[in-house]
């Protein structure tokens, strides 16, 4: 019996001293679909040509080696991260990591057939696939606004990205057999104080509306909206706020996305799912980690965190939540940066399902305050690190730190050679 064998089963009694048995909470882990942020791997740089890149909306920092600078590259990585991961992967893009450009084809003339690679990798996988329309990094992005600029020619060209990236959608979702999630997130806002706040709302909606009026089946997508409080260049007022989405997406009977880091910073979302489940639908979390102004580091296995799995978790709607992590550095391995977040997620979930709620909620139905407090100190110390150690052993991989050795063997076969 190896040491993670002996390790799991003592914690298994221990667990089960609290009604609480871990195969069944491994068994839940493996089936929780993680959707994979395929643009941690090339810096949200996209395939189309370099010169859109980072030209607004949305930036990265760092110069590590190994970026993937071609869909290829991009797939080579996804496919090592995978094979560090254990559980259901799903593949999040964003529209601007096309296979192939066609020429004069822009974004609002996209179809499946700039995809077709990456339809069939999924297939080969036998994974599904996400995807977002990408409002920024575009020179039609113009003055920070996309689906609310005042010029009805430049909104006609998002709308269109956004009725093209729809189908797209559509069409990974009926061929992968599960509905790939549509995201939308707008970088639009403004600097300093608008005179108007009012009408570039107006508009974003009337856009949106224009673009959702295509009827498309819920069995192949899911179309979902995302807010944000503020980013760089966008200090003052964000057009998609959390008000304007959260009343969009509730009468409009879209999913909202919450994204872990675009709230103010003291302001945690564990607290907004059993808000929103409790009165309308699901909910997409872009689980990510804030950190002053950035919005996106790679995420940790920290109290915000946990508290976003647990309340997902805990009640019996996890098929209501879809996880899609979101968050981007250029500074470390790119490999590592995705697997090490995922893992993460992972075991925030593990621990949430390991969980003596009914305890839990026994003490507090007594109003026993107190001994709810105790427990939930003592269930920090139980020892689900032995339990997720077991689930990666018996998934055939190594652990969180043993994995490092083959992200560094590839690293200096594959992306140290990437000039
Ligand atoms: C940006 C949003 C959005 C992006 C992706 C790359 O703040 O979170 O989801 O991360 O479009
Ligand atoms: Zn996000």
């Amino acid at each position: 019996m190896s040491m993670i064998e002996k390790s799991f089963e003592i914690a298994c009694e221990i667990y089960q001293s609290y009604g609480i048995d871990p195969v069944k909470a491994m068994e839940k882990l493996e089936n929780i679909p993680i959707s994979l942020h395929a643009w941690q791997g090339d810096d949200v740089v996209g395939f189309e040509n370099f010169e859109t890149a980072h030209t607004g909306g949305c930036q990265v920092t760092g110069n590590y080696p190994g970026r993937a600078r071609t869909a290829d590259e991009l797939r080579a990585d996804l496919d090592q991260v995978m094979a560090l991961l254990p559980g259901t992967k799903r593949v999040c893009l964003q529209a601007h990591q096309v296979d192939k450009m066609i020429p004069g084809v822009d974004r609002d003339g996209f179809t499946i057939e700039h995809f077709s690679s990456w339809l069939d990798w999924a297939k080969a996988k036998k994974i599904a696939m996400d995807i977002a329309p990408c409002y920024y990094s575009h020179p039609k992005l113009d003055n920070g606004l996309s689906l609310s600029h005042p010029d009805a020619e430049i909104r006609k060209f998002w709308i269109d990205h956004g009725r093209a990236v729809r189908r797209i959608a559509a069409r990974f979702g009926q061929e992968l057999g599960s509905a790939s999630v549509c995201n939308f997130w707008m970088p639009d806002g403004f600097k300093d104080i608008p005179a108007d706040r009012y009408t570039p709302r107006k508009r974003m909606a009337e856009s949106l509306n224009t673009i959702f009026s295509e009827k498309l089946d819920e069995k192949y997508i899911l179309d979902c909206v995302e807010s944000k409080l503020f980013g760089i260049g966008v200090e003052s007022c964000t057009v998609g706020s959390h008000d304007f989405f959260l009343m969009y997406a509730a009468r409009n009977n879209k999913m909202i996305c919450l994204d872990s880091g675009h709230f103010h910073p003291t302001e945690s979302i564990g607290d907004k799912l059993s808000a929103i489940i409790a009165q309308q639908g699901r909910i997409l979390l872009h689980v990510s980690r804030g950190v002053r102004w950035d919005s996106d580091h790679v995420i940790l296995l920290n109290d915000e965190l946990l508290s976003i799995a647990r309340e997902a978790a805990v009640y019996g709607y996890l098929d209501k939540i879809f996880f899609c992590l979101d968050y981007f550095d250029g500074s470390i391995n790119r490999i590592a940066a995705m697997t090490i977040g995922a893992r993460n997620l992972q075991k925030a979930l593990l621990i949430a399902l390991l969980e003596p709620t009914e305890l839990l909620k026994k003490a507090e139905s007594e109003f026993d305050f107190t001994s709810r407090m105790a427990l939930q100190e003592k269930i920090k110390t139980l020892p689900w690190a032995s339990v997720w150690s077991y689930f990666c052993e018996k998934s055939g991989l190594p652990g969180d730190f043993e994995m490092m050795q083959q992200i560094s063997s590839y690293e200096s076969k594959v992306l140290s050679l990437r000039k």
